[in-house]
């Protein structure tokens, strides 16, 4: 698999509404800056960020298949929301949508929502610039892209921190994958 960005955008266009296009074409942009900034294999980042929301408008019964069929993922995450799934099986679908056999950009997408331990650069980078981008209101969004400025970790670790208190705030589940990556980066 070797396509252009332009070829790549046309390829997930069909599969996302407008505006979760319009968020990808941020997320991209936002990615690309951070790798410029902190080191990332900039093609990676961009293949990445491009395709990272690729299955989120999936039906979640066939997410749901997908995670009971292919054994690579994890079936703890059928106990937890739904909003979880799409990166993880994402991931997988792209190995016969688009022959993307790369782990490195694989994992940036499968652990994009929730984040998880020992995280690459390519996977931090793809994580943070879907919480920063742009278009995000998220309260502490500000603090996060200052932070974004200096350190990767820093503001990697305060994302997870919202999250984690947005969850806990509304009484909803938090995935021991975010945890994992919390207590890495404290
Ligand atoms: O797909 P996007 O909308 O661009 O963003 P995303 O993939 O980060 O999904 C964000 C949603 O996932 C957000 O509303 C919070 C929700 N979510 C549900 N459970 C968890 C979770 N996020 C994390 N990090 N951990 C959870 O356990
Ligand atoms: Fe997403
Ligand atoms: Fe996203």
């Amino acid at each position: 698999m070797s396509l252009s960005r332009n070829e790549l955008l046309d390829f997930v266009r069909p599969h996302l509404k407008q505006s979760r296009y319009e968020h990808t074409v941020r997320v991209t942009d936002t990615a690309l800056e951070l790798a410029e900034r902190f080191g990332g294999d900039v093609h990676k980042v961009e293949i990445a960020a491009i395709l990272h929301d690729f299955a989120k408008h999936k039906p979640k019964e066939d997410l749901k298949q997908w995670i009971l069929r292919d054994q690579r993922l994890s079936k703890d995450l059928l106990d937890y929301h739904h909003e979880l799934w799409h990166g993880p099986v994402g991931a997988i679908m792209l190995e016969s949508e688009l022959e993307l056999k790369d782990r490195s950009i694989q994992s940036a997408i499968a652990c994009h929502t929730s984040g998880k331990k020992n995280m690459s650069t390519l996977d931090k980078i793809v994580f943070l610039a879907d919480y920063i981008e742009p278009g995000r209101n998220f309260s502490g969004v500000e603090e996060v892209r200052e932070l974004a400025k200096e350190n990767l970790d820093e503001a990697c670790l305060q994302a997870l921190i919202n999250t984690i208190q947005f969850l806990t705030n509304n009484q909803r589940s938090v995935y021991p994958d975010t945890f994992h990556a919390y207590n890495q980066l404290i």
